[in-house]
């Protein structure tokens, strides 16, 4: 069965910078993701990484997780995101998004692409698979409808640590909180977005940890303009351009050969990640 986009839905993309809700994950494969992130989890603990599991699962945990890849690769998420992208599809970074039962953990308002030294390409998408319910008690995204049209904007950075960015950056831009588009989810259910959309995320006031799985895609033509080099790893067809190193997905849970292929990786990227700031990136990002 093929899931790939109507025209119109391509189009709303387009004129809008997101999509949701897309209906690509049933409940038993819901279930089996989290069985597997407990079993990751727990195999994590094993190896002694208890106080290392937040960071290595908030970026880059295709590099260190199976199942992660599988889920990242179900051909009725790919054809969706070949339909906006195209044939040729490179995942550069999956990361858990996770914000604790009654937390304050925020996401401030941002454009992704500002730090990622990819310029300021159409040629990305995330897609943002929620495993729990995520509504706004729970701290769910918001987008301002459009404004990915706009270029990449001065961001100022905070540092907070209640912020799950980098750098707690926050776009200088004065944002009308009333026409952003809360992007309710129900567990299984994905929503895209376009790398230069302005979106941020409030804290979680309900009883139950509010996690999205997060996958950003890109087109082989995309390149590291800042970092020295990049990595990514193809999941279909083929890159024939030699902008990217590739990278083969892990076999294992946590493996150390995998943790410190991650640490290179994580240093390479936070040379773009770390451009111009004050202060040192948030714990995790430098490896
Ligand atoms: O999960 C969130 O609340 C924000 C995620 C985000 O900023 C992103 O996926 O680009």
């Amino acid at each position: 069965m093929n899931h790939a986009l109507a025209d119109e839905t391509v189009q709303a993309y387009r004129r809008d910078g997101y999509l949701f809700p897309l209906e690509v994950y049933d409940a038993d494969e819901v279930g089996l993701i989290h069985s597997e992130l407990e079993l990751a989890l727990r195999d994590g603990r094993q190896k002694g990484l208890d106080a290392d599991l937040a960071q290595l699962l908030r970026t880059n945990a295709h590099l260190l997780l199976p199942f992660v890849n599988r889920v990242a690769r179900a051909p009725q998420l790919l054809d969706r995101v070949a339909s906006i992208l195209g044939p040729n599809l490179l995942l550069w970074s999956a990361e858990f998004f996770i914000k604790p039962a009654s937390s304050d953990k925020i996401v401030s308002w941002h454009q992704d692409l500002t730090y990622w030294g990819l310029g300021e390409t159409d040629e990305e998408l995330t897609a943002w698979l929620a495993l729990s319910d995520v509504n706004t008690e729970s701290g769910c995204m918001r987008f301002i409808p459009g404004s990915h049209r706009q270029r990449i904007l001065p961001h100022r950075d905070s540092f907070d640590e209640t912020n799950l960015l980098s750098r707690g950056q926050q776009v200088d831009a004065d944002i009308d909180e009333d026409e952003a588009v809360d992007v309710v989810l129900r567990p299984g259910q994905v929503s895209f977005h376009h790398g230069r959309i302005f979106h941020a995320s409030g804290p979680n006031r309900s009883d139950g940890d509010r996690v999205g799985l997060v996958f950003r895609f890109l087109t082989p033509e995309v390149k590291q303009v800042v970092a020295a080099r990049d990595y990514a790893m193809i999941v279909r067809g083929v890159d024939r351009g030699g902008n990217w190193i590739h990278l083969a997905p892990p076999l294992r849970n946590f493996d150390a050969a995998d943790i410190e292929l991650r640490r290179e990786v994580q240093r390479e990227q936070a040379k773009a990640l770390a451009e111009g700031a004050a202060e040192t990136l948030h714990r995790g990002y430098l490896g």
